[in-house]
């Protein structure tokens, strides 16, 4: 009699070079893109088309929420965003915030997902890493649809390496710092980006500023971690007492203290659960929309915006699509805040 076979729990992730177009459009999964572009921009889902149409923004879906540490879900944000209720698809478009028409100033195009497949972790993180960094050396900004936070740490990392030797300053939105060692062991869940990009030198740790942290996550050893960084953040006790405008102008001159670029971060969670219920991690005593749609204006038209990311939307979780919304409104204020500073209005 011979024993069982062996148990060969063997890695599934293949590795090779062509990681990237491993899967062809078919093959990727129903809530990828191919349903419809932000906006009904034209898309832009290759290198050539990007370079042909020199767009000044590129629209990017990061469909992933393998990250998540409580409610997932965020891997339908992208299709959720892009498929809000409020989109115009109108090149007539005007911000009636900013008094501009922002699709005849800038042109805007989809660059589509990532070509993300669910159960690969690893590769997901690469393919975004890659995705972001090739949208961004055709020349337009990124504005990425995430997806769960992990997203960020690829998708920054990208535009760091892209602008690189330029340095980055980041503006994080988020009701938790994101900063934490490890997750059950893993170094690239949605609770360790900002770790991540600090560790490995995509961006130093006193041009990254937090705002709008809350709550009981993380401890106090990681706070003492991200002081040692010389990180500098912005509690929403603060906004509480001195008001959103006057915490984002500080926010915006610590950015860039050293750093010429910016880019931001906003994790749907810093707005208050009450008008963004469709999120993983909700934290009760958060910003209002209409302070985060200001704060997108202000920044942007502050700053020399290098890339972006809007993230944690989940739709399971969502209501009335009210936080899909908003995520499409805080990339919309965005691109007409660069459409403002373009023509000066
Ligand atoms: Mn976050």
């Amino acid at each position: 009699m011979t024993g069982p076979p062996d148990f060969r729990l063997e890695h599934s992730e293949l590795r090779g070079d062509d990681e990237f177009t491993e899967f062809s459009n078919a093959d990727l999964p129903y809530y990828s893109d191919w349903h419809g572009s932000f906006e009904k921009l034209a898309w832009a889902l290759d290198e050539e088309t990007l370079r042909a149409l020199a767009p000044d923004v590129a629209i990017v879906g990061a469909p992933f929420d393998e990250g998540t540490s409580s409610r997932p879900g965020a891997r339908f944000g992208p299709r959720a965003i892009r498929m809000a209720p409020t989109a115009w698809g109108n090149v007539d478009a005007w911000s009636i915030q900013l008094d501009v028409e922002p699709y005849s100033v800038l042109k805007v195009v989809d660059a589509g997902d990532a070509p993300i497949v669910p159960t690969r972790f690893e590769r997901a993180l690469r393919v975004i890493h890659e995705k972001v960094f090739r949208v961004a050396s055709a020349g337009p900004i990124p504005i990425v649809l995430g997806g769960d936070h992990s997203i960020t740490y690829p998708s920054a990392a990208a535009v760091a390496r892209h602008v690189w030797p330029r340095k980055v300053g980041v503006v994080h939105f988020d009701a938790h710092a994101d900063t934490g060692a490890d997750q059950w062991g893993n170094l690239h869940a949605h609770g360790q980006p900002m770790r991540r990009l600090i560790e490995e030198g995509w961006v130093a740790g006193r041009n990254f500023i937090q705002i709008g942290l809350r709550g009981y996550w993380p401890d106090r050893e990681t706070f003492a971690w991200m002081r040692e960084q010389g990180m500098r953040w912005h509690t929403m006790v603060e906004i509480e007492e001195r008001g959103a405008e006057a915490v984002i102008a500080d926010a915006i001159a610590e950015a860039l203290d050293g750093p010429e670029v910016v880019y931001l971060s906003v994790d749907i969670d810093v707005v208050d659960p009450g008008c963004a219920p469709g999120t993983g991690t909700p934290e009760p005593g958060g910003i209002l929309p209409r302070e985060m749609l200001r704060a997108v204006r202000q920044i942007v038209r502050a700053v020399e915006l290098v890339g972006m990311d809007v993230v944690e939307v989940s739709p399971p979780y969502d209501q009335s699509e009210t936080t899909a919304m908003l995520a499409h409104r805080i990339v919309m204020e965005a691109i007409s805040a660069l459409a403002a500073k373009r023509v000066g209005s």
